[in-house]
């Protein structure tokens, strides 16, 4: 749930929040690199610690990795905002 409020919130940031320019490495797919350097930013000027860190991580690829690659296609990235999208979208850090 709180996975997909984040998610929710990097979608309403649009400025914030491009898919092709988060996917750092060029790849097509937002893998767990990837989307670290996204929490990271988005989470600034707070620093998450690891363990909430890999938590969030397993958090979005529970929810959004359809196909168990270990990495968000954009298909599944759109997937993921679309199911989140009843959730308010307000952003709160409650690791
Ligand atoms: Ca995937």
């Amino acid at each position: 749930m709180y996975a997909m409020a984040f998610l929710r919130t990097a979608l309403e940031s649009p400025s914030e929040f491009v898919f092709e320019k988060e996917d750092f490495d060029g790849d097509d797919m937002l893998g767990v690199d990837d989307l670290r350097q996204v929490i990271d930013r988005l989470t600034a000027p707070q620093r998450l610690s690891e363990t909430d860190m890999q938590r969030l991580l397993q958090c979005l690829l529970e929810e959004a990795d359809l196909d168990d690659d270990g990495a968000l296609s954009f298909a599944e990235f759109e997937h993921i905002i679309e199911k989140s999208s009843d959730f308010s979208g307000t952003f709160r850090l409650r690791l």
